[in-house]
Order: C-alpha cells, then sequence, then structure tokens
C-alpha cells in the first residue's frame, strides 16, 4: 500500500528539516488543522444537527451571523486557548481582540481567522470553508494588543484554509510551497494529498461577481469586456467565467487549474476600498497565491505590501494567475497616468 504522510509527519520532517517551523508553529497549526476537523463535522450535519439558519445575532461587520459562523468561532477559540502557542486571536466574527486568558501561558504567535468563509452558501450546500493567518507577535512584553496584530502580510509566518466541499481539504504554506491534506474520514487524519502546489501563470477563466458590472472602475470594466469578447477581441482567446460567492472555493479551483479571483472597488460605497477583509482573507490568500507561483494585488499594489490601519479594514481583491494579475494592474496604473496626465 502506497505510503501516505500525514499532515504530523509533514510538519515533523519540515521542523526536523529546515527550521521552517518551529515547535510553537507546529502545534498551532496541529491543532487549526484539528478545529477544522471538528468545523468540518458540523458543517457536514447540515440539517441533521442544530446547525443551520440565523444566530440572531449580527458581527463587527454589520451581517447577520450564521449558526455555523458562531459554532466555528468558538471551536477555533476554544482549541486555541489554551495550547501556550498563541498570544491572542482575531476574528471576522469578533469586533475585538481576544487575549489568552491568564490561566494559560501565553506563547509567540497571533493567530487571525475568518471560521466560517462564504456562509451565505451554507442552506444551499455549496462549499465553504475556514481562512487563517498565523502573525509573530512582536516585542516580548507580555501584553498584546490590537496593534500588535497590524502587521503586512508578508509578514505572516503561516497561512491556510480548510475547504468544506465534495472533499474536506487543508491548504498550507508556512512560507516554503504549498502542500494540500485531505481529510480521510475513516482514520480522522489528514493526508498529504499535494506539495509544490503551482498556479499556471496564464488562464482562460475568471472569477468576478458579475452583477456588480456596472458599478466597476475603468480598468476593471476594461479587462472583463476584453475577456468577453473572446478570441474576435483584443486577447484573441475565448475565456471561461466561474462565481462560487466563497472565496475559498473559488482560490481553490485556482490553486488547481489557474484563473483569476477579483473583488474589486466599485462605486457604491466609494469609501470602502473593497467587500473582502485585509488580515484574515486577502492576506492569507494572498500568502499562498504567491507561494504557488501567482499574484496578488488590489490592482495597484501587492496585497501583502499593505499597511493595515484597522484590525477588520477590507480591501480590493485581484489574485491568481500571475499575468492576468499583471495584466490588470497594469491598465489601473494606465488609468492612474491618463488622469495625471489630464490634470
Ligand atoms: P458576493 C463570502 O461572503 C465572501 O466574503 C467571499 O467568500 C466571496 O468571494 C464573496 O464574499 C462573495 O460576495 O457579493 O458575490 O455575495
Amino acid at each position: 500500500m502506497k505510503h501516505r504522510v500525514s499532515l504530523t509527519q509533514y510538519l515533523v520532517e519540515k521542523q526536523r528539516e529546515d527550521g521552517h517551523i518551529p515547535g510553537q508553529l507546529r502545534l498551532l497549526i496541529e491543532v487549526v488543522a484539528r478545529a477544522c476537523k471538528r468545523i468540518a463535522i458540523s458543517v457536514n450535519k447540515g440539517a441533521l444537527g442544530d446547525v443551520l439558519g440565523s444566530a440572531d445575532s449580527e458581527n463587527v461587520q454589520g451581517e447577520v451571523q450564521k449558526k455555523l459562523d458562531v459554532i466555528a468561532n468558538e471551536v477555533l477559540v476554544e482549541a486555541n486557548e489554551w495550547g501556550g502557542h498563541l498570544a491572542a486571536m482575531a476574528s471576522e466574527e469578533m469586533d475585538h481582540i481576544h487575549v489568552v486568558p491568564n490561566r494559560y501561558p501565553q506563547g509567540e504567535y497571533l493567530l487571525l481567522f475568518d471560521p466560517l468563509d462564504g456562509s451565505s452558501n451554507i442552506e444551499v450546500n455549496v462549499s465553504i470553508g475556514t481562512i487563517f493567518s498565523v502573525l509573530r507577535k512582536v516585542g516580548h512584553t507580555r501584553g498584546v494588543e490590537e496593534g500588535d496584530f497590524l502587521q503586512p502580510g508578508r509578514q505572516q509566518a503561516a497561512a491556510g484554509y480548510c475547504v468544506y466541499g465534495p472533499q474536506t481539504t487543508l491548504v498550507l504554506t508556512v512560507g516554503d510551497g504549498v502542500a494540500m491534506f485531505t481529510l480521510d474520514r475513516e482514520t480522522g487524519s489528514w493526508v498529504q494529498t499535494a506539495d509544490g502546489v503551482t498556479i499556471p501563470e496564464d488562464t482562460r477563466e475568471f472569477a468576478i461577481n458579475m452583477s456588480n458590472q456596472r458599478h466597476w472602475a475603468p480598468p476593471v470594466q476594461r479587462y472583463i469586456e476584453e475577456c468577453l469578447a473572446g478570441k474576435e477581441g483584443p486577447r484573441g482567446k475565448d475565456f471561461n467565467m466561474r462565481w462560487v460567492a466563497s472565496m475559498v472555493a473559488d482560490v481553490h479551483r485556482i490553486l488547481s487549474r489557474g484563473g483569476i479571483f477579483m473583488y474589486p472597488w466599485d462605486k457604491r460605497e466609494p469609501d470602502k476600498p473593497g467587500k473582502l477583509r485585509l488580515m484574515y482573507e486577502a492576506n492569507p490568500m494572498s500568502f499562498i497565491v504567491e507561494q504557488a507561483g501567482g499574484a496578488a494585488t488590489n490592482g495597484r499594489e501587492r496585497i501583502l505590501d499593505i499597511a493595515p490601519r484597522r484590525l477588520h479594514e477590507r480591501v480590493s481583491v485581484v489574485l491568481g494567475s500571475k499575468n492576468e494579475v499583471r495584466r490588470v494592474t497594469e491598465y489601473h496604473a494606465a488609468e492612474a497616468d491618463s488622469k495625471t496626465a489630464a490634470a
């Protein structure tokens, strides 16, 4: 029987080989992976468990929380409090950071997560997921505050997501490539099913919510119009479109076969840079995408270089196949140049 590498073996060998994974980080990843298994069990229950519907509460984003949003958040907080690997956590579902209680030892890492992304898909049985990002705590005093989290995404020690779909798959990077682990439900183990994941530099597939088209800025309008023009147009090739409305599912497809994902700024709320959150959606996904040879910008600059100002700040996202992301970014630069020339 083919030897299958478990997540634990993968992490132990990484820790042993190249020191990419200090002990506390290995424990953190294993704890998060175990929490994702518990979330998968709740997600998979669906109507058989008391997990569907609204939790009759709102999160800091003003969004109505689903029961599974709250369950997933509680699972991640409880799983990570006692291990001694974390100083604090931040979540899309919590207004403020959650500092590890004094009854437990504090560690050197900060964990950020969107506990259940894409929850609008829960009732219609479409893939959803957990996204997580790991930062090192700066400074070595015991205290920790929100400002400690406000680090650019290039500082991440690790990032990953778990997609609850036909397979339950954990995708992980610690800064030296991207690996995938599929949950073997018979043994309850995460089994490595891919390593050295690479995104093709070119693609014929774009992911965007087309219903927002009339609200986009001109560079995005131009890019999508050219894709829609197909081989008769300036791109000289036909494109396909996908939009799951679950970032984890769309990014997983891009990691698996290439593509470009866009959630750009639009003029409905001009002061809002975008819909997606920088710290626990865009940053972890951008780290993963770059580690797989792709690119991720906000249309103008590398997402991982953005200096965050607020924990829950939003950002415009263009990520995936490198050459397509570069084209969209060039269209934004060309628009900026033409505005400067006209001024
Ligand atoms: P829309 C899910 O709510 C999410 O945050 C991402 O996972 C997803 O890509 C996006 O929003 C979908 O947004 O406006 O198409 O429903």
